[in-house]
């Protein structure tokens, strides 16, 4: 994968992040996806699992923040997100693991439907798809995430595809276009 398609893997993922489609991702982005996280799984608004999903989405926008806002606005512009993610992200995947994983692990704590303590392949499916994942285009590397094919998924595995995700020119393509 050239640098070229970095910048295009996170155009894309911008255009996820941009829930209310304004051109700006902001912290009210992040809130309204945990807000479809908490929709998809059904979870009480209120309870400390929505609290603990809405400081992880706080967490990771702050951090997202920190690394692209470069006019600190308050906002990520696309242009500021590709080329703050190519300067800080690229490469810097223990960077990104302290900005991802509070989100990751608050996610995994909803998605755990049956409260087994393990996620299952399919319930990370429906989280990916609610944090903006086309889930028929990541079927195949949907797979890929369950890294020993245990059929769980664990805060390692999924913290994992989501930090190469954003800090490797390569890797799983969690958020396609099609
Ligand atoms: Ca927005
Ligand atoms: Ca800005
Ligand atoms: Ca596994």
């Amino acid at each position: 994968m050239s640098e070229n398609e970095y910048r295009e893997k996170m155009r894309t993922r911008f255009a996820t992040f941009d829930v209310d489609g304004d051109g700006e991702v902001t912290a009210e982005d992040f809130e309204a996806m945990a807000d479809r996280v908490i929709e998809e799984f059904g979870v009480r608004q209120g309870s400390s699992e929505a609290s603990a999903l809405f400081e992880g989405a706080r967490r990771f926008f702050v951090g997202l923040a920190a690394a692209t806002d470069t006019d600190e606005s308050g906002s990520i512009s696309e242009s500021e997100f590709v080329e703050g993610a190519e300067r800080r992200l690229l490469d810097n995947p223990e960077g990104f693991d302290a900005i991802a994983r509070p989100w990751t692990q608050s996610v995994i704590a909803i998605a755990d439907v049956d409260g087994d303590g393990h996620v299952s392949v399919e319930e990370w499916g429906r989280a990916l798809k609610a944090m903006g994942a086309n889930v028929r285009g990541i079927e195949k590397d949907l797979k890929a995430i369950d890294r020993d094919r245990d059929g769980r998924v664990t805060l390692e595995e999924a913290t994992a595809a989501v930090v190469e995700y954003y800090t490797r020119e390569r890797s799983l393509d969690l958020f396609p276009t099609a």
